[in-house]
């Protein structure tokens, strides 16, 4: 049996996909109202596929409870934020969990850390605590970390058909993680250290992050001169080694604006491009504000209060606002003084900022000058709405004539 503890973006959807392949799950959460809400029957994010897989893994009889489990083996999934200050990884979640794993798993159990760490927390935090604890590890306690790498808004398929890395202290272990894996994926699974599978989880983010910026930086080029940076785009990468993604209005999300800090955090004299490419992404909601100043005075408008932000969510189709453009940029508003900004996103029903709208008539009524923040589907098959407003489209999603880009 498997004991899942933490139930969040990553860890419930690998506790139903588990449930849903045979393997017995029980999922652990300390917050007991997301645990009654799952044990009510709901799911606790939207996500394409999740409440088919939630139901296939009810009917195969997975459990949710807020205590651990006394099993063989744990999946941790909690949180790892960063030290805004410090830069560097905040473990306490994951070392808290560890704790609580410790105090009731038998000799010979398994602990597998999914939490993205940086290289080198596990034998910094992880292993202290089990030696303080009595553990001696590989005879006690085993210890793995297999890094997830699904993505927001197509997890399902990607938890089924990705590659996964999975670091153990010796491949005995190592292979027979992998075989719970195995249950579901179809990818291929690699066995390697610990310190390896820390490090390339990170790398991956990071990889993508400075991409992002990159993008960003060629963006804010061409704005310069006056150039197409989509254009531009769009032809580079039609050369067979290139590749470049696209600008934005910034980067959310709990994973590329995060992990490439531990970097930074780390080895603040080595990790240089890292560093600027984040403060570049970081920099892209100021960016954006300037350039809604820049706009209002050539259309001649006055009234702030007339702009709307359209999405409010890190990116399209998901209803996850951690990190989001929006918030920063609504944020570095209220910084400078200047209020006023109306907000609408399909995917969020509950208030969360000021000057909020719940439908997308209500918003388009109130507003002179819309700024697409986000991409959600509901926006591209709504551009029709949008031929009597000033549009300032941060994606390059809409044709309408005289529309303005970041
Ligand atoms: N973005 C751009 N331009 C682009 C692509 C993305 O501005 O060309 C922005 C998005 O709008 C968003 C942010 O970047 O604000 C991040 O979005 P994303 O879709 O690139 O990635 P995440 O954060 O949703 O998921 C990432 C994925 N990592 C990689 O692709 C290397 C995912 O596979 C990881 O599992 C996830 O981080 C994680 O949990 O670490």
């Amino acid at each position: 049996m498997i004991n899942v503890i933490g139930l969040g973006y990553i860890g419930l959807p690998t506790a139903l996909m588990m449930a849903s392949h045979g393997v017995e799950v029980i999922g652990t959460d300390y917050n007991k109202k997301l645990v009654e809400t799952l044990q009510a029957g709901h799911t606790t994010f939207k996500e394409e596929g999740l409440d088919q897989l939630f139901e296939d893994a009810l009917e195969a009889g997975i459990r949710f409870t807020t205590e651990y489990q006394v099993t063989d083996t744990y999946i941790i999934s909690v949180p790892t934020p960063y030290d805004k200050f410090s830069k560097k990884v905040d473990a306490c979640y994951v070392v808290e969990a560890v704790r609580g794993v410790l105090k009731v798993a038998p000799k010979g159990a398994v602990i597998v850390i999914e939490s993205t760490v940086s290289p080198g927390t596990i034998d910094k935090y992880v292993r202290p605590v089990m030696k303080e604890s009595g553990c001696t590890i590989g005879v006690d306690i085993h210890l793995v970390h297999a890094p997830e790498r699904i993505i927001p808004g197509n997890m399902v398929y990607e938890l089924l058909h990705n590659n996964r890395t999975i670091g153990a202290d010796d491949m005995e272990t190592g292979e027979k993680v992998k075989q719970y894996y195995a249950s579901f994926c179809q990818g291929e699974i690699v066995v390697t250290d610990i310190r390896t599978a820390e490090m390339t989880k990170v790398v991956e983010n990071t990889y993508r992050a400075v991409n992002i910026a990159f993008a960003n930086e060629l963006a804010k080029i061409c704005r310069h001169d006056d150039m197409d940076v989509y254009e531009i785009i769009r032809i580079c990468n039609m050369h067979p080694r290139v590749n470049i993604l696209q600008p934005g209005p910034g980067v959310g999300g709990h994973c590329i604006s995060v992990d490439p800090w531990f970097l930074v955090g780390d080895y603040p004299s080595l990790a240089k491009v890292i560093d600027e490419s984040m403060k570049t992404n970081d920099g892209m909601p100021d960016f954006v504000l300037n350039r809604i100043h820049e706009i209002m005075e050539e259309k001649g408008l006055t009234d702030i209060s007339r702009v709307g932000l359209y999405g409010l969510t890190y990116k399209e189709n998901v209803d996850d606002m951690r990190e989001s453009p929006t918030l920063q940029l609504l944020e570095s508003q209220e910084r400078h003084l200047a209020p006023g900004l109306k907000v609408y996103d399909p995917f969020i029903t509950e208030d969360v900022v000021e000057n909020q709208f719940h439908s997308l008539d209500a918003f388009l009524d109130a507003v002179d000058m819309v700024v697409i923040m986000v991409k959600h589907d509901e926006i591209r098959k709504n551009m029709d709405r949008l031929t009597q407003k000033v549009v300032m489209d941060c994606h390059n999603i809409c044709q309408l004539d005289g529309v303005y880009h970041i």
